[in-house]
C-alpha cells in the first residue's frame, strides 16, 4: 500500500495508456480560490456564483458582474498553484499520454507548468466584446465599468462560458474525442453537476475506462467510479504522482512516455 493507494490501483495506474483528467474548482480550493459550491463572502455574500455567471445577470447589471469578475481576477492573481496542480504537471511527463481538461477559469494549471490545458469554460484573463465578440483588452484610462470595446463601443465581458452559453466548439470536440480514447478518467475536485463537462465521465465509462474520483465529498459520479479517493486533491494527486514516478524509475511502468501529445 503506497501512500494509501491500493496495490490494485497502483497496478491500474501503471497500465493506463491515456489519462484524461477533468478538474473542477475543488483543485484550486487549497490555493485559496473559493469553489462554486462555497458560499460567497464579503461583498458577494448575498449572491450565488451561478446566478452571476449568466448572460442575464450581465444584461441586468453589467457593472455588478464586471466587478465580481474583477474581484475574482484579483484573488486569482494573488493565488499560487498548489501541490495538486504541480502533481498534474509532473504526471504529464511520466505517463504515456495525458489530456488535462479543466472547468476552471483561473489559469492555475498553466502556472503550475501543465503544457496543454483544455479550458472547457474559458479563462478569466481574457475579455471580449458582448456585442461584436472581438477579443479586447480594457483601456485602463477607461474608468467606466465594464470598459467599452475599442471597435464598436459595446460592453466588454470576461472570456468565460456562462450558464446557458455554448462551450467553444473546438474545446467541446477535443474533450469528447479524448473521453472516447482514454482508458483512465481521473475526476478531481468537481461536483460533477455541470453539463456538458460532467458528461465526459459518462463517455469514458461507456468505453470501459477506469474511473477514479478525488473529492472529499460524494458526488453523482461516486457510485459509478472504480475508485473514490475521499480527501483533498493536494494530498491524493502528489501521492499518485509519487507512485507513478517510483514505478517509472524502477522500470516496471508498462509504457514510458513516448509522445508529448495531449
Ligand atoms: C450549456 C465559467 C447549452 C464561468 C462555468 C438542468 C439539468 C442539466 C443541465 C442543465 C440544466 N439546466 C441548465 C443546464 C445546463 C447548465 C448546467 O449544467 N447547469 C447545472 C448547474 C445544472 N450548463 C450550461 O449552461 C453550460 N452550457 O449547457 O449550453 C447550449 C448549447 C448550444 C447553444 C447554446 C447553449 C455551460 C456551463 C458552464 C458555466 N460556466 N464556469 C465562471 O467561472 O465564472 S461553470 C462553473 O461552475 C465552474 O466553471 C464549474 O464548472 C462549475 C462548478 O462546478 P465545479 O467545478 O464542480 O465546482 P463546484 O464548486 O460545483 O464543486 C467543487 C467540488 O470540489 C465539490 O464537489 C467539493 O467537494 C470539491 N472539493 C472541495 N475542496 C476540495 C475538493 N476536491 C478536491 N480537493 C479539495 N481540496
Ligand atoms: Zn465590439
Amino acid at each position: 500500500m503506497a501512500h494509501g493507494l491500493s496495490a490494485e490501483l497502483c497496478r491500474r495506474l501503471r497500465a493506463a495508456q491515456h489519462w484524461l483528467v477533468l478538474s473542477g474548482s475543488g483543485i484550486s480550493a487549497e490555493s485559496g480560490v473559493p469553489t462554486f459550491r462555497d458560499a460567497q463572502t464579503g461583498l458577494w455574500a448575498r449572491y450565488a456564483a451561478e446566478d452571476l455567471a449568466t448572460p442575464e445577470a450581465f444584461a441586468r447589471d453589467p457593472q455588478l458582474v464586471w466587478d465580481w469578475y474583477q474581484w475574482r481576477r484579483e484573488l486569482v492573481s494573488r493565488a499560487r498553484p498548489n501541490p495538486a496542480h504541480r502533481a498534474l504537471a509532473l504526471l504529464e511527463n511520466l505517463v504515456p499520454r495525458l489530456t488535462l481538461i479543466t472547468q476552471n477559469v483561473d489559469g492555475l494549471h498553466q502556472r503550475a507548468g501543465s503544457s496543454t490545458v483544455l479550458e472547457f469554460h474559458g479563462n478569466l484573463q481574457t475579455n471580449r466584446c458582448a456585442t461584436c465578440n472581438q477579443v479586447a483588452e480594457p483601456d485602463l484610462r477607461d474608468d467606466v465599468r465594464p470598459p467599452r470595446c475599442p471597435r464598436c463601443a459595446g460592453l466588454l465581458r470576461p472570456g468565460v462560458v456562462w450558464f446557458g452559453e455554448a462551450i467553444p466548439p473546438a474545446a467541446l470536440e477535443a474533450a469528447f474525442a479524448a473521453a472516447n480514447s482514454a482508458d483512465l478518467f481521473l475526476s478531481v475536485g468537481t461536483s460533477s453537476l455541470v453539463y456538458p463537462a460532467a458528461g465526459l465521465a459518462q463517455v469514458a465509462l461507456r468505453n470501459g475506462a477506469l474511473v477514479i474520483e478525488i473529492n472529499p465529498n460524494q458526488t453523482p459520479l461516486t457510485r459509478q467510479a472504480d475508485f473514490h479517493l475521499g480527501g483533498p486533491a493536494g494530498e491524493w494527486l502528489p501521492a499518485i504522482a509519487r507512485q507513478v514516478k517510483d514505478s517509472v524509475s524502477s522500470g516496471d511502468h508498462l509504457n514510458a512516455p513516448h509522445s508529448r501529445s495531449n
